[in-house]
């Protein structure tokens, strides 16, 4: 304060009263938000202690501030600073594995959560509190938090997106830009569909010709390539870090031409008597049918393929899971491959995905089917099930009637953003919600772009938050305030009509 010149005195640099900030469009929407009408400026120094296994998520809390252009120093110890990170394995029975709390008062920010991951998502839900700018460039004024208490935790433990990289290849670089959009939202699972008449995309080390001629073929207008285990194990820890599990799939005992191509013993040479014709070797297939190749089931030298693969396959993957496919395709032998197959998967510790069709076999009570048109009734009762069907999760199809380079065998009129969302939990077994793209006619990132999002953050938010908490115009209005973090991200999201996108 300083004398004025009349005697009185007044303030110097009097703060501007605080506006406080709008309620902050949260996708997904919490289980349970209470906001108040106050703020909570974040200083210029700012302090973050955490305890347990806080160390990650206070790297990524120091990373977010400092793009805020704030200045950060982070120890490891409780209630000592204005940002507190506990971990605390106590509250697995209250918010589970991924769940967490977080309380923005006039002291600052308290997260607290069972595991890393409950952390991570804090962390997300905090950024999405930030304005969208930080996605993309540095702050200059000060950020502003609304006073709230959050206690969240998700509906579903399975909320993954598919990448068809089989029919066009989309890389490392893409896939991890994939990740972190998924991780924003809270998606935790990452299905790659690396195998597929049309091209092999992961390098087997046992087999090399399944990439030096499968990593060289695609889709006509595809990009062909392949990941090394190198590269897989990247994306794997890079995804691991931001909570997103990958699971590989190599479908058999059909969509497997591209093997057949490479390694011609695989195969019965019975392809003249099929359409279309093929000869074998030496012709690529980069055409759109499916249900036309198979391994040849008669000859037992397939289980040393298939054995050897999922050896491979299971050594360099983390997660629990891989995905053996089995979509599309009709044979005697059909059931004795998926009986085997699954105890193959399971020989080398891990746990079989199928597409629903391997539910016709006696398969193993742990297998979990991943439901796409909802018609076969599986014959061991109780087996858990993903929900992907394709009237709803199928974003290879158009987003709105007419859009081109679209599959539109599921629905002719496309699959919309409220077709995604009218997702309902309709059977007991459902463990979660996987949104599919096939990559026929997705031929660039652009393209990928556009089928994935915004529809896979509709599937975000029916597999986090609980049915009766949603509706779907409610939905779209705070989707449209995440036009601008979109847009920062670079996303080319397909402006969805009757959404305001800001
Ligand atoms: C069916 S759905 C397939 C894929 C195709 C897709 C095209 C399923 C398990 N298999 O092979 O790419 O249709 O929409």
């Amino acid at each position: 304060a300083v004398l004025s010149s009349c005697g009185g005195t007044e303030t110097v640099n009097a703060p501007q009263a605080t506006v406080i900030p709008e309620i902050p469009a949260l996708i997904p929407l919490p289980a349970q938000v209470s906001w108040e009408d106050k703020a909570y400026v974040i200083p210029e120094q700012n302090t973050i202690c955490y305890s347990g296994e806080g160390k990650e998520a206070s790297q990524w809390l120091e990373t977010l501030l400092q793009k805020a252009g704030l200045s950060v120093s982070t120890s490891a110890s409780d209630n000592c600073g204005n940002w507190k990170i506990e971990q605390d394995s106590s509250l697995n029975s209250s918010l589970g594995e991924e769940g967490y709390q977080l309380m923005i008062s006039e002291e600052g920010v308290l997260l607290k959560a069972a595991s890393k991951a409950g952390l991570f998502y804090g962390i997300q839900t905090l950024r999405q509190m930030f304005p969208a700018e930080i996605e993309s460039q540095s702050l200059e004024d000060q950020v502003v938090l609304r006073h709230t208490s959050i206690e969240d935790k998700p509906e579903f433990g399975w909320r993954g997106t598919m990448v068809d990289v089989a029919r066009s290849f989309f890389d490392l670089d893409y896939l991890k830009r994939h990740v972190d959009r998924m991780a924003l939202y809270k998606m935790n699972r990452l299905h790659l569909h690396l195998t597929d008449d049309q091209g092999w995309r992961i390098e087997i080390k046992g087999w090399p010709k399944l990439t030096e001629v499968g990593g060289n073929s695609s889709v006509r207008r595809g990009r062909s390539g392949f990941l090394t285990q190198e590269e897989y194990k990247e994306l794997q820890d890079y995804a691991l870090a931001r909570n997103i599990t990958i699971i590989p799939e190599i479908d058999m005992p059909g969509h497997i031409y591209a093997a057949l191509l490479a390694y011609p013993e695989l195969n019965c040479d019975e392809y003249s008597n099929l359409t279309p014709k093929r000869a074998i070797p030496p012709a690529i297939f980069e055409d759109y049918n499916v249900g036309w190749s198979k391994f040849c089931l008669e000859n037992p030298e397939i289980y040393k393929f298939v054995a050897d693969v999922v050896e491979e396959m299971a050594e360099i993957t983390k997660g629990p899971w891989l995905h053996i496919g089995g979509d599309e395709i009709e044979d005697p032998r059909y059931k004795e491959f998926v009986v085997k197959a699954d105890s193959i998967v399971q020989s080398f510790g891990k746990t079989t995905i199928g597409w629903e069709e391997v539910t016709k076999a006696e398969v193993s009570s742990n297998l979990i089917s991943q439901r796409w048109h909802g018609k076969v009734e599986s014959v061991v009762k109780d087996i858990k099930v993903i929900h992907s069907l394709c009237t709803q999760l199928y974003l290879d199809h158009a987003n709105v009637t007419g859009q081109e380079n679209t599959n539109n065998w599921c629905k002719k009129d496309g699959v919309s953003l409220e077709d995604t969302y009218s997702f309902i939990k309709d059977h007991e077994n459902v463990i979660g919600v996987e949104a599919a793209v096939w990559s026929e006619f997705v031929l660039s990132d652009e393209m990928m772009d556009n089928r994935f999002w915004p529809r896979a953050i509709a599937a975000a938010e029916v597999g986090w938050t609980s049915g009766d908490k949603r509706e779907y115009q409610e939905f779209t209005t705070r989707l449209g305030k995440h036009g601008d973090r979109l847009r920062a991200l670079d996303i080319n999201f397909h402006r969805t009509p009757g959404v305001n996108w800001g």
